[in-house]
């Protein structure tokens, strides 16, 4: 954990968060600054800066969880589609420091990639 980390507040319950989904290594919740409805987080629950910081293993988790959650967040707001990124390092506006994947809400006609 680290401590002036959000992500890992959220994790810790010392910060509140709209938590969507848990396991032992992995959590994912809403986005407080949401591109879409239904816009969410999902992030390994040590902290961990960058992407190619995680083992095989936990990278493998994050995914897994990105594959349960990604249809899950569709039907949830009636999506036609997701878009999923990762902004990995400042230079690619990675502004949280603690890797996270953005599942974000896709509809018809809602412009194109964000
Ligand atoms: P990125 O630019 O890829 O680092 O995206 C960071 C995202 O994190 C951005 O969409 C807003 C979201 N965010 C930042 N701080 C918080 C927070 O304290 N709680 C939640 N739920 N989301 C946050």
């Amino acid at each position: 954990m680290s401590a002036d980390c959000p992500f890992c507040g959220i994790i810790a319950g010392e910060i509140p968060g709209r938590i969507v989904h848990e396991t032992d290594t992995v959590t994912a919740f809403l986005d407080a600054n949401p591109l879409a409805p239904g816009h969410t987080l999902v992030v390994p629950n040590d902290h961990h800066e960058r992407l190619d910081d995680l083992s095989e293993d936990l990278a493998s988790d994050v995914f897994a969880a990105l594959h349960r959650l990604t249809p899950a967040v569709e039907a949830a707001v009636d999506a036609d589609a997701t878009t999923v990124a990762f902004n990995n390092g400042s230079a690619a506006g990675q502004e949280v420091p603690h890797v996270h994947g953005h599942v974000i809400p896709r509809f018809e006609g809602d412009g194109g990639a964000p």
